[in-house]
C-alpha cells in the first residue's frame, strides 16, 4: 500500500489538484477543540464560503474511518464540531488514529503533513502552536514548528497567542530555516493583537508577491514551508495588556491543575474563552476569517505562477 491508500479526497478537490486550482486546506482542530459548539459550525461553513468567493476551493482535513480526509461533508464538519469522542491528531498520533479507526481533528502539523501529501500548498489557520512559556524547563514545543522546518506547505495565521513565548517561537523558527512574514506589516502579529513586538524578517506587499516567494523557494528544492503572519483586522483587535492579564491567568490555572502535553493548548483556550466572556472568541473568528480570505488570494495567485 502507499500512502494514497490511506488519502480520502472529495471528487471537487480532487479535480483541482490534477488542473492546479487553487486550493485551501483548513484544519479541524481549531473546530474541535479550539471553538465551542454550535458556534463552530457557523465558524466552520462561513469559513469555506469565503475561500469560495476567492476564487479558491476549500478543503478542511480530519481523520475519520481510517482515511486522511480531504474536505468534508456537513455531516462531517458536523461531527467534528460536535467534537464527542473526537481526539486531537499531532504528527505523532497520525497512524495510531488511521490503524484503530479513531475519529480525529488535525492540528497544524498534520494538516500541512495532509496537504502536503495531497498536493496542497496553501493552508489557512488561526494561529499557530510554538515555544511554550517555560519551555526552558518542560520542554513544552509544538510539533506544527518542526512541520513548519520540512513540509512545503504555506501556513496563513494571526501569528500566535502568548500563551506561548512568542520571542522564543521565532527563534526557533529562525534555527529550522522557516521564514516567517508579514502581510503588510513588519510586525509578527499576537493574535487578538496586530503587534506582538516582535518583527517579521518580510513584509509582504501583496498576494501576488507572496506567491512569487513561496514558487522561488520550491523551484529551489529548499526543504519545509512558511509562516505568514497576518494580523486580526484592526476593528476585532483587543488590548495586548488586557489579554496579557487573561492569558497569565489562564497558564496559572493551567500550573495548578497539572495540566500537560496535548491538553495544554486545549485547555489555555478554553480558558481564555470563559475568562473573556466570549469577546476573545469573537475576535478569534474574525481573525481566522481574514487568514482565510488573504490564504484564498496568495492561492489564486500561486496557482497563476505555475
Ligand atoms: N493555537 C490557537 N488555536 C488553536 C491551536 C493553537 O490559538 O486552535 C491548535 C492548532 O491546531 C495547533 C495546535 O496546531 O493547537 C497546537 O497544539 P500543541 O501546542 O499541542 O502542538
Ligand atoms: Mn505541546
Amino acid at each position: 500500500m502507499s500512502y494514497k491508500d490511506y488519502l480520502s479526497i472529495t471528487p471537487e478537490i480532487e479535480e483541482a489538484i490534477k488542473e492546479g486550482k487553487p486550493i485551501v486546506a483548513l484544519e479541524s482542530t481549531i473546530l474541535s477543540h479550539g471553538m465551542p459548539y454550535p458556534e463552530n459550525v457557523e465558524f466552520a461553513h462561513k469559513v469555506e464560503e469565503i475561500v469560495r468567493a476567492e476564487g479558491a476551493i476549500p478543503a478542511t482535513t480530519a481523520i475519520i474511518g481510517g482515511k486522511l480526509k480531504v474536505g468534508l461533508n456537513s455531516e462531517e464538519l458536523e461531527i467534528m464540531c460536535k467534537a464527542e469522542g473526537v481526539g486531537k491528531v499531532s504528527r505523532r498520533d497520525v497512524a495510531v488514529f488511521l490503524a484503530t479507526g479513531q475519529t480525529g481533528a488535525t492540528t497544524v502539523a498534520t494538516t500541512m503533513l495532509i496537504a502536503s501529501l495531497a498536493g496542497i500548498r496553501i493552508f489557512a489557520t488561526g494561529g499557530i502552536g510554538g515555544v511554550h512559556r517555560g519551555a526552558q524547563e518542560t520542554m513544552d514545543i509544538s510539533a506544527d514548528l518542526q512541520e513548519l522546518a520540512h513540509t512545503p506547505v504555506c501556513v496563513v495565521g494571526a501569528g500566535c497567542k502568548s500563551i506561548l513565548d512568542i520571542g522564543l517561537t521565532l527563534e526557533y523558527l529562525e534555527t529550522m530555516g522557516v521564514p516567517v512574514l508579514g502581510y503588510q506589516t513588519e510586525d509578527f502579529p499576537a493574535f487578538y493583537c496586530r503587534k506582538s513586538g516582535f518583527k517579521v524578517d518580510y513584509k509582504l506587499n501583496d498576494a501576488n508577491e507572496a506567491a512569487r516567494i513561496l514558487k522561488t523557494k520550491w523551484d529551489l528544492g529548499l526543504e519545509g514551508g512558511f509562516l505568514i503572519g497576518n494580523p486580526i483586522p484592526e476593528e476585532y483587535a483587543l488590548d495586548y495588556d488586557e489579554m496579557e492579564k487573561v492569558i497569565v491567568k489562564a497558564l496559572d490555572m493551567a500550573k495548578k491543575e497539572g495540566i500537560r502535553g496535548k491538553a495544554t493548548t486545549p485547555f489555555l483556550l478554553a480558558h481564555i474563552k470563559d475568562l473573556t466572556n466570549g469577546v476573545a472568541f469573537a475576535s478569534n473568528v474574525q481573525l481566522a476569517l481574514n487568514n482565510a480570505k488573504i490564504a484564498s488570494q496568495i492561492a489564486v495567485e500561486l496557482s497563476k505562477l505555475k
